[in-house]
């Protein structure tokens, strides 16, 4: 398979994943339906900042139920498989458009979060980051609306420290992410539906480059006109497969 041989000989693999990577660790995805008080929402009405304005203690309740979901997540053979990979090739950039922290908590380094993190929470107003209590919060039963709590600085209302719809990615992680899908020689994207943009024109810039570039997804997306490779299945199967067969 001429891919195990790009693989191989790969200089700088560019990685980008998306919600799907974390399912087999038993996080939603971002597009399944909400479960409890959230069901009747999109995730994009409730990752907005008019969302939180307007209900405040729903999308925080949803934050904190997540965030309790994903520190009770262990990170799966799927992540396992990516750090693995970046100890067999010279280069690899990690680029996630995931709020978990299980990339790094299966020992990924510098892993680029272009959408922010559920574990870096910040004032709305004067954006001053806001430690959490550590530990796991108690589990809003079924999930509820949950006051966010207020800055000690300057007493405005806490936020999740993500990027919202409409709200510009952070610089430096977008600045590294655009360089690496510029120079990478393989550009393997894992568990997304490429909708969101600007995240999903990484792909984009690797495939007009004429790169390799590899699809990890049960299912078909719409970006799949621009992979050479579309890896039909679970990222926690596909990944370490593709690495026992090529190392
Ligand atoms: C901005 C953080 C401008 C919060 C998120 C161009 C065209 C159209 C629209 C736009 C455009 N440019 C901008 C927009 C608007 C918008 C956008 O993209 N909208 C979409 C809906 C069309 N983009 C924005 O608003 C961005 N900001 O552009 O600002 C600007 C400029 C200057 C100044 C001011 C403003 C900000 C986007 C970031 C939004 N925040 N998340 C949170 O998480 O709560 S996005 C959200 O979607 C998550 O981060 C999620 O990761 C991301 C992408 O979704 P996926 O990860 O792909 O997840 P999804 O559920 O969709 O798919 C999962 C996939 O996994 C599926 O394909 C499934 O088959 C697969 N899967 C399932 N099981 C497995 C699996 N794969 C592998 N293994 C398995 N086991
Ligand atoms: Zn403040």
């Amino acid at each position: 398979m001429p891919l195990l041989e790009t693989l191989r000989a790969a200089r700088h693999v560019a990685v980008l994943t998306g919600a799907g990577i974390s399912v087999e660790s038993g996080l939603s995805t971002f597009r399944s339906p909400q479960s409890g008080l959230w069901e009747r929402f999109d995730a994009e009405e409730l990752a907005t900042p008019r969302g939180f304005k307007s209900n405040p203690a729903l999308v925080w309740g949803w934050y904190e139920w997540r965030r309790m979901q994903a520190l009770r997540a262990v990170p799966n053979e799927g992540h396992l498989a990516l750090k693995r990979l970046a100890e067999k090739v010279p280069q690899l950039t990690l680029i996630t458009q995931n709020v978990d922290d299980l990339h790094e908590r299966a020992g990924s380094a510098e892993v680029l979060h272009l959408h922010g993190s559920l574990h870096q929470p910040m004032c709305n107003a004067c954006r001053q980051s806001r430690p959490l209590p550590p530990g796991i919060p108690d589990e809003p039963e079924g999930g509820r609306a949950v006051e966010p709590p207020r800055c000690g600085h300057c007493g405005g209302r806490i936020r999740p420290g993500v990027v919202w719809f409409g709200e510009k990615l952070p610089q430096k992680e977008w600045t590294l992410a655009k360089r690496a899908a510029l120079a990478c020689d393989l550009f393997l994207s894992v568990g997304t539906s490429s909708v969101v943009e600007p995240a999903a024109s990484l792909t984009l810039l690797a495939a007009q480059r004429r790169v390799t570039t590899v699809q990890v997804n049960p299912n078909e997306t719409q970006a799949q006109y621009l992979f050479s490779y579309d890896l039909r299945g679970p990222a926690g199967v596909i990944l370490p497969a593709l690495l026992n067969q090529a190392w």
